[in-house]
């Protein structure tokens, strides 16, 4: 379904938006069948915790159809078209992981964002497979700080940083449900206070760089075309 005039006002203004489409219980099964496997194998590559367990499966796009399938749907794809024009692009090297969060200590995962840079923002999606609850470790956001001028995007290293942490707020969300963020926005993950997982995909797209010719292997198309406007050499 395509965003409301309302709804692509409120991700420019929050840098946030929920999707209101859920993705379906079958490709939930499936998605979470499909990690559950990769994790107990072990099948690289893999992010480790302190303990040497596997807590987040990376590059999933190239683990199983079922990630990209996934990515790329209508579902996904359709409300971002409001927001990043027709011709989209799934980003390989930034996200494209699969994450686990089991019970985390006391302690909420470092404010972050995504990418540095205003001029070249990604868009992020989190495809919660678990329902996200305050209790679990709902994803934190500080609205609006998507406006921030660049600054670095390991915020969790930066003292003054810290104090943004008292005006993050939580987004609960159903399993299934999905979460579109600015990748400027500062954000981090709430304590896991239960001892169950709260397993999310997270995926990273942008619209194509209308001025670069050169064949990326690390993006992917999925809508639309890559048309080349660059003006080189004719005006
Ligand atoms: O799972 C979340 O709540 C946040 C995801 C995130 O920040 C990431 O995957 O980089």
């Amino acid at each position: 379904m395509r965003l409301t005039s309302e709804q692509i006002h409120l991700f420019r203004h929050n840098g946030f938006l929920k999707l209101s489409g859920q993705l379906p219980e079958h490709t939930i099964r499936k998605l979470k069948e499909t990690i559950a496997q990769d994790i107990s194998n072990e099948v690289e590559p893999v992010v480790r915790d302190q303990n040497g367990r596997v807590v987040r499966l990376s590059n999933v796009v190239d683990r199983d159809p079922i990630f990209l399938d996934t990515a790329a749907s209508a579902l996904v794809l359709d409300p971002l078209e409001s927001i990043l024009g027709p011709d989209i692009e799934l980003i390989k090297n930034r996200h494209n992981h699969a994450t686990l969060r089991p019970a985390s200590g006391n302690r909420v995962e470092g404010l972050h964002r995504d990418i540095k840079q205003w001029s070249r923002t990604i868009y992020t999606v989190i495809f919660y497979l678990e329902e996200s609850t305050v209790k679990n470790g709902a994803t934190l956001v500080v609205p609006g700080s998507h406006h921030f001028p660049g600054i670095g995007a390991r915020l969790y290293e930066e003292k003054w940083a810290r104090t943004l942490l008292e005006q993050s707020v939580p987004v609960p969300m159903p399993q299934g449900g999905m979460l579109v963020t600015d990748g400027m926005i500062i954000h981090g993950v709430g304590q896991n206070l239960t001892d169950q997982t709260r397993t999310s995909m997270t995926m990273g797209y942008h619209s194509v760089d209308e001025l670069s010719d050169i064949n990326n292997p690390k993006r992917i198309l999925v809508r639309g075309e890559r048309p080349y406007g660059g003006n080189d050499g004719s005006h």
